[in-house]
């Protein structure tokens, strides 16, 4: 019985990851100080893959910002990485040096069910206003 559970599931993820996995690149940019694309969608099992398209920038999950349970997420500066996401739910990220400037992102993994959650986290000037519009946007509210 357990073997045949076992063998299944490993079925599964094998299907689940050759069929669909995905790597989406986002860039680095010194220029407005962002990240690009500054939201991304995938699906459990996707990775997204950071570029240091201008040096001098970092990306680190933002505590409270990632679903209960994930882990938190840290690309080095100046520096290429991929990141795989296996757990759904949305992962907001900054860069250190320039949050404050809101160089921000959110990477969504199959749907935001913790974004009421992640609403609530404390933020201050560009952060808090570059958070406010991908928030909005995510919601389909951009414009209001
Ligand atoms: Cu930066």
């Amino acid at each position: 019985m357990l073997k045949f559970v076992g063998g299944a599931l490993a079925l599964f993820m094998a299907t689940t990851l050759s069929a669909t996995a995905a790597t989406v690149d986002v860039k680095m940019l010194s220029s407005g100080y962002s990240f690009e694309p500054a939201i991304v969608h995938i699906h459990s099992g996707d990775s997204v893959h950071f570029i240091p398209a201008d040096k001098g920038h970092n990306a680190q999950s933002i505590a409270g910002m990632i679903p209960d349970g994930a882990q938190a997420f840290s690309v080095p500066f100046s520096q290429e990485k991929t990141i795989q996401f296996t757990k759904s739910g949305l992962y907001g990220y900054k860069c250190l040096p320039h949050f404050a400037l809101g160089m921000v992102g959110l990477i969504v993994v199959d749907n935001a069910n913790n974004e009421a959650q992640a609403r609530k986290v404390p933020l201050f000037g560009g952060a808090k206003r570059r958070f406010t519009q991908l928030f909005n946007q995510l919601d389909g509210n951009a414009g209001k």
